[in-house]
């Protein structure tokens, strides 16, 4: 608890510095309090969830009594909604469930609607977009739209933007999708936990006009890692003792994780989104592919590099497209070698099968 205190100091004495260095040249930032007296850090508790603290996340993950996922679930797919008005509603339950991470190796996972990664939101840029967030955690939750531009208000840090969502309570998240790209949505409460065990999803604005044809095929694909020892799941933290042991493709390692079907001659995008804590540096095997947008933002023609590996770090994404030409089935893996093993033994982790017919 002191450690914190002190760092969360540390950061806002940091924070007033630069304040103070940029007086005059800049309007007066918003100075976050520090979380420095008992009574904020009484406060603390009602955000993290009684006994979760500072080294919480080495507590092994409560699995009684959590339910399994649906024998056939799987993560990223697309997510209905109603319309009311011009407005498009979503509904989302933030819930555990026991989750297949492959053969015989199941994690007790925090997810959205029961899946790893959570549903996909997908909307055209310019709509209202409504979520309505039910909180079936047995700790506080809140969402964070992670690279749309929302209000603050919407933006989801649980006592700078907006008070955690209680266990049992519901909130309503609503923003206009301003702009177009691949984002993701995540916890930001208690994220060393909830973000690490599965509370993550993409969120695709598809341009009202584009300038391109759509690709043939259009991926997302959300990395992460896991800690799973026998029946019992733990945050991955990397460098602590509780390294991750597993590496997951939407929610799946290597072979159980999905593969890509593409005729020869198709364009492919892939969507790259990383939602762990380790950078992953993707390798596609067969040809090579250009980045055409970076967390969302489209890379112009002319600086699109042609690579055969991108580096996606922690909350980026990266999207990359790439022709078919060569008929075969070639890998798509991280080139870190660790990440391509499950608990040690190769070959699994982060690989999928891209079949070129
Ligand atoms: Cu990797």
């Amino acid at each position: 608890v002191k450690l914190r205190a002190s760092l969360v100091g540390f950061i806002a004495a940091g924070s007033l510095a630069l304040a103070g260095c940029a007086a005059g040249a800049l309007p007066t930032p918003t100075v976050v309090p520090a979380l420095t007296t008992p009574g904020d850090m009484a406060a603390a508790d009602t955000v993290f969830g009684p006994g979760r603290e500072s080294g919480h996340t080495m507590l092994p993950v409560e699995s009684e009594g959590v339910p399994s996922a649906q024998a056939d679930a799987r993560g990223a797919q697309p997510l209905g909604y109603q319309l009311e008005g011009n407005i498009k509603v979503f509904n989302l339950t933030a819930e555990p469930v026991r989750w297949t991470l492959g053969k015989g190796i199941i994690a007790t996972a925090w997810t959205y609607n029961g899946t790893v990664p959570g549903p996909l939101i997908r909307v055209t840029e310019g709509d209202r977009v409504r979520v309505v967030l039910r909180n079936s955690l047995p700790a506080p939750t809140t969402v964070h739209w992670h690279g749309m531009q929302v209000p603050t208000g919407m933006d989801g840090v649980p006592d700078i933007s907006q008070p955690a969502i209680k266990p049992g309570a519901t909130l309503t998240y609503e923003f206009v999708a301003g702009q177009a790209g691949t984002f993701w949505y995540h916890s930001q409460t208690d994220n060393d936990l909830q973000v690490s065990i599965g509370l993550f999803a993409p969120l695709i604005v598809d341009p009202k006009a584009p300038t391109e044809p759509n690709p043939d095929v259009d991926r997302v694909i959300v990395l992460n890692e896991w800690r799973v020892v026998g029946d019992v799941t733990v945050p991955a933290m990397p460098m602590t003792g509780m390294d991750a042991n597993f590496f997951t493709v939407n929610g799946k390692f290597y072979p159980d994780a999905e593969s890509i079907d593409v005729k020869r001659g198709q364009r492919v995008r892939l969507r790259l989104l990383d939602a762990g804590q380790l950078s992953h540096a993707l390798h596609l095997h067969g040809v090579p592919f250009k980045i055409v947008a970076a967390d969302g933002y489209v890379v112009p023609e002319a600086a699109q590099l042609t690579e055969d590996t991108v580096t996606v770090a922690p909350g980026e994404s990266d999207d990359v497209e790439f022709v078919a030409t060569e008929a075969g089935r070639w890998a798509l893996q991280c080139n870190v070698p660790h990440h391509t093993t499950n608990d040690g033994s190769s070959l699994g982790g982060l690989m999928m099968v891209v079949n070129v017919s």
